[in-house]
């Protein structure tokens, strides 16, 4: 059977990169099982050709009606799927979707039947509301690290910028490229409403959130980016984590450094 991919350079990359990320989440043990989704928005690598392509599943209803989101496509992985196989085999893990007319159903297109994460609501409520604000970003992640999820556990750094001030204090780069840092929001149901709606809330300040007590959620241009903001994340949280285990309390870089730092990578606040 022929791929989707076959001949489209450019929808192969942002495939590729989807691969490669899974790949980095399950070495990193962020992706036990099935955990985990990934959704890109490929409509600008989407021909005439793939415009026709009939639809090899009934329409599935969406849960939500997202005006934006007429006539897009998005790669998703596959539900129940495992990262460790999306590496390997993307396109046996994942599909490609097509957003019906009525912008409140999708049918998969290519290359098999393989049905969208569970989350695939919250995903593309996500994906709505990045088309409506214009911007670049085409890429949504969610993942479980380990060490972020572990620091959810305690109420003192669920408090509104407690943790990103802290992370970005371990280590300059933190700030540098994760520049609006990390958001809170409360312990909800995984795959809710509530969960997608706060996680919409929270978008509007930060890059990435945090699901307490289950993991993050990140929005950003590529797959590549999602990842690297939760990595850079994730090993201030390391750096933080492996100071606690040797005895005693980070000092962190002090407000001058901070200050001097905001300055010359030309920050926000
Ligand atoms: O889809 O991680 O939170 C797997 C998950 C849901
Ligand atoms: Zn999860």
């Amino acid at each position: 059977m022929k791929s989707i991919l076959e001949g489209r350079p450019g929808l192969t990359r942002e495939v590729n990169k989807v691969a490669e990320v899974a790949g980095y989440l399950w070495q990193k043990g962020w992706a036990e099982r099935n955990g985990g989704n990934i959704t890109i928005n490929v409509t600008e690598f989407v021909d005439d050709e793939i415009r026709q392509m009939p639809a090899i599943t009934e329409p599935k209803p969406i849960g939500a009606t997202l005006p934006h989101l007429k006539g897009c496509y998005f790669f998703c992985k596959g539900t129940q799927k495992r990262m460790r196989d999306l590496a390997r085999w993307p396109m046996e893990n994942g599909s490609i979707i097509r957003i019906c007319d009525d912008c409140a159903s999708y049918v998969i297109i290519a290359d098999q039947p393989v049905i969208p994460t569970s989350e695939v609501a919250a995903h593309l409520t996500v994906h709505n509301t990045l088309i409506a604000e214009g911007g670049k970003k085409k890429a949504t992640v969610h993942t479980h690290p380990i060490e972020l999820v572990a620091m959810s556990h305690t109420n003192k750094f669920l408090e509104k910028d407690v943790l990103t001030n802290l992370l970005w204090s371990m280590i300059p780069e933190t700030k540098a490229f994760c520049p609006r840092g990390l958001g809170i929001v409360p312990y909800k149901m995984a795959g809710s409403v509530e969960l997608a709606e706060a996680t919409l809330e929270e978008l509007k300040d930060y890059d990435v959130v945090m699901w307490e007590k289950h993991g993050v959620f990140a929005a950003d241009t590529d797959a590549m980016d999602a990842f690297d903001q939760i990595d850079v994340l994730t090993k201030a949280a390391q750096i933080y984590i492996n100071a606690r285990c040797m005895g005693f309390e980070p000092d962190g870089m002090s407000e001058e450094q901070m200050k001097e730092m905001t300055i010359a990578y030309n920050l926000p606040k």
